[in-house]
């Protein structure tokens, strides 16, 4: 079995260069994979399944063709697309998946998340997602208009912009007793998350913490394939 991951694209219609990143990748490296795995942030922000634009419509339409090739395509929410529903997955018959999502390899536990979750020092963060990933606040989310959703959606993301630009760095990092206490409780040798934009290759005391990094001039991804894992970086051109 092989398996690619992603994570952090934060594709939205002003990242041109990201997009089109996104689009040769899936038809030319992610076609050397038998599974896909987007672990988080394919976009910059989601506002619900019947939100479409151009670049919406081109990301289905890409994602489709790689599943007509053969490959599964797992996603999982991130921060901000949470919302992604079953009605995008089934346009291209992708799987949501859950976050963490754990599966054995070679006989190791690997523990799969978007990452946020292990970022415990931000109080702030934590209330705020344990509000908005309520059902409660989903629903009534859902049931505004698309240009009520897209305004609200905008003033969220400046909060939390302004709020992170006064934040220490610590804060922005994932919390190591933390990943430490979920590895050992679940028994687990190879985390795989993304989020927090340090890509690296971490050797913890538990195993080995692989993090993906966010598409910008780079885009990152971890492959799987031959029992090798393989954190790889490439320029976006
Ligand atoms: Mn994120």
């Amino acid at each position: 079995m092989s398996y690619c991951f992603i994570s952090d694209l934060h594709i939205d219609n002003k990242r041109d260069d990201i997009k089109t990143a996104f689009f040769n990748f899936l038809n030319t490296i992610a076609l050397n994979f038998e599974n896909l795995f987007i672990i988080g942030d394919l976009f910059e922000v989601w506002v619900g399944d019947d939100y479409q634009d151009q670049t919406v419509l081109e990301v289905i339409k890409e994602l489709k063709k790689f599943s007509a090739n053969g490959g599964n395509i797992f996603i999982m929410h991130g921060n901000r697309d949470f919302l992604l529903g079953r009605d995008f997955c089934d346009k291209f018959g992708g799987k949501i998946i859950d976050d963490p999502y754990i599966f054995e390899f070679n006989n190791k536990q690997i523990y799969v998340s978007h990452g946020d979750a292990f970022c415990t020092d931000d109080i702030e963060y934590h209330n705020f997602k344990k509000m908005v990933r309520s059902s409660k606040w989903q629903e009534n989310f859902l049931n505004e208009t698309l240009n009520k959703r897209l305004e609200i959606a905008n003033g969220l993301r400046k909060d939390s912009s302004s709020l992170n630009k006064n934040k220490d760095e610590y804060l922005m990092d994932v919390n190591l007793s933390e990943v430490e206490s979920i590895a050992l409780k679940e028994s687990i040798d190879i985390i795989i998350h993304g989020h927090v934009h340090r890509p690296k290759i971490h050797h913890e005391k538990f195993g080995t913490r692989y993090v993906l990094g966010d598409w910008d001039k780079n885009f990152w991804y971890l492959s799987i394939k031959n029992g090798e894992f393989n954190l790889i970086s490439k320029e976006i051109k």
